[in-house]
């Protein structure tokens, strides 16, 4: 029920991936001696486009860089729902919400329980692939489900989030105990409670004194055990920075100079704190420019520090001969606000939460290192996914593969990307940002501070057209 014609070897070839024999993906009656494609999916928790590859010159991020100029850097990428667990949920189910009241709901449903369709690693799973979890892939950190009991977090029982899509789940979580823990880590082993939670630290370790340290290691790990495997993996890592708090060893704080943080687009006049109510509870004042540039410096050192991460956990994937029969996929899970258009932190329907950032490289890719100005969506991952390693197509997806943006870096796939939050819906065009009946020419106005509705009746109304279109095509099909 769940197949469609499978992409051949040839079809391949006509769109000009130039797929060396390596690297051609197995597809069934194909040439048994061809190498299926590995997959290595990493995913950072709340990484906003704010790399050296997206034109910020000063940040220092030298592997997410040059993953891009080996591969596809997609300049417009837009997530579906600006929250880790509903975002996720959309890349790894390849749905949209079902509607815009569901969003709120739609929240921490990474949790199967029957209702969800086939995940992309079951997907990979059920043909074939050996599939592997560490860190924060779903929504809960270490994949398993849990209760909140105030700032604690505590497993229940042996379920884990998707159930059915992995073989194996790997999160060590050294000194901290627990991937919760671990998840709001501080240095020495400390994490986020009643009484103690600041919104940034410093502390003079190295990798390994804060956890994504000890997550690169153990994928470094499972990836020497999976190159003399005989089987192709899917491998997710979910590494927890820059999401909050923004801890990250000294040394990538002193990348940047304080002096010189950049403010474009800060508003200082307005205190949107969102998630930083959590953290900065005893030095709420977001209007103060120190503070703010503080807090704008930690998530760039945790920005690089995270980036120094992916650098090793690459660097194993080419020291272990895997580069060329490995997809590399790098994927933020939304995007995030640093005092932009006066708001702090995800949870709006703004390019600033929308945007994510978004690579992939894949062996022998033609103009690799050229990036896309299309507009792409989440839940096109997953169908990229089947195509470029030549899987049967599910049909419940609703996203579109971006086969042809890898081919020709000029292609275009959408028209238009929705997204949803708590019973509101924006759809981004080329030009404009609609959000409910508010419309923003994002590409001039990029913290869309200006509603140009009223202005632009014209505009709204043809955006309100494409909006049902999309939303009633996706009723139709579930
Ligand atoms: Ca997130």
């Amino acid at each position: 029920m769940y197949l469609k014609p499978q992409t051949s070897r040839s079809r391949l070839l006509a769109l000009g991936l130039g797929l060396a024999a390596a690297a051609l993906p197995a597809t069934a009656g194909a040439d048994q001696t061809d190498q299926p494609l590995n997959v290595l999916f990493l995913s950072i928790d709340d990484l906003r486009p704010q790399t050296g590859a997206y034109g910020y010159d000063y940040m220092h991020t030298p592997y997410m860089d040059r993953l891009a100029a080996q591969g596809r850097l997609f300049e417009r990428h837009y997530v579906q729902v600006p929250t880790c667990g509903a975002s996720r949920y959309s890349l790894l189910s390849g749905h949209l919400p079902v509607s815009p009241d569901s969003s709120g709901h739609h929240a921490f449903r990474v949790v199967d329980r029957g209702e969800a369709p086939i995940s992309m690693p079951q997907w990979f799973r059920e043909n074939g692939y050996h599939t592997i979890q560490t860190g924060k892939v779903t929504h809960s950190p270490g994949g398993f489900e849990f209760r909140r009991d105030g700032y604690q977090y505590h497993r229940t029982g042996d379920g884990h989030e998707l159930p059915g899509a992995w073989d194996e789940m790997i999160t060590p979580s050294g000194e901290w105990e627990t991937p919760w823990a671990a998840f709001f880590g501080y240095a020495g082993g400390d994490t986020r409670r009643e009484g103690y939670r600041p919104a940034v630290e410093m502390a003079d370790v190295d990798d390994t004194g804060y956890p994504d340290g000890i997550l690169a290691d153990a994928a470094i790990e499972k990836l020497g055990e999976l190159a003399g495997a005989d089987k192709p993996f899917f491998y997710a890592v979910g590494l927890y920075k820059p999401h909050l708090p923004f801890t990250a060893p000294k040394k990538y704080w002193d990348l940047y100079d304080r002096d010189e943080i950049d403010m474009t687009h800060v508003d200082l006049s307005r205190r949107g704190g969102g998630e930083f109510w959590t953290y900065a509870h005893d030095r709420s004042d977001l209007d103060d420019p120190n503070y703010a540039k503080e807090l704008r410096h930690g998530y760039f050192a945790s920005v690089s520090y995270v980036d120094a991460q992916v650098g090793k956990i690459l660097n194993a994937v080419d020291e272990l001969g895997l580069s060329n029969n490995t997809i590399v996929v790098l994927w933020g899970d939304h995007g995030f606000h640093l005092g932009e258009g006066g708001h702090w932190g995800k949870h709006t329907l703004n390019e600033y939460s929308m945007r994510a950032a978004f690579m992939i490289r894949t062996p022998c890719m033609s103009h690799p290192g050229v990036p896309s100005n299309a507009l792409t969506a989440s839940i096109d991952i997953y169908p990229t996914l089947v195509e470029l390693t030549g899987l049967p197509m599910p049909d419940h997806l609703d996203g579109k593969s971006m086969l042809p943006i890898l081919q020709d870096p000029s292609a275009t796939t959408n028209e238009a990307v929705l997204g949803f939050w708590r019973g509101n819906t924006t759809l981004r065009t080329d030009r404009y940002r609609l959000i409910s009946d508010r419309l923003y020419e994002t590409e001039k106005d990029p913290s869309e501070q200006h509603d140009l509705a009223e202005k632009k009746p014209e505009v709204v109304r043809e955006l309100k057209h494409k909006r049902s279109v999309l939303l009633d095509a996706r009723k139709a099909k579930h």
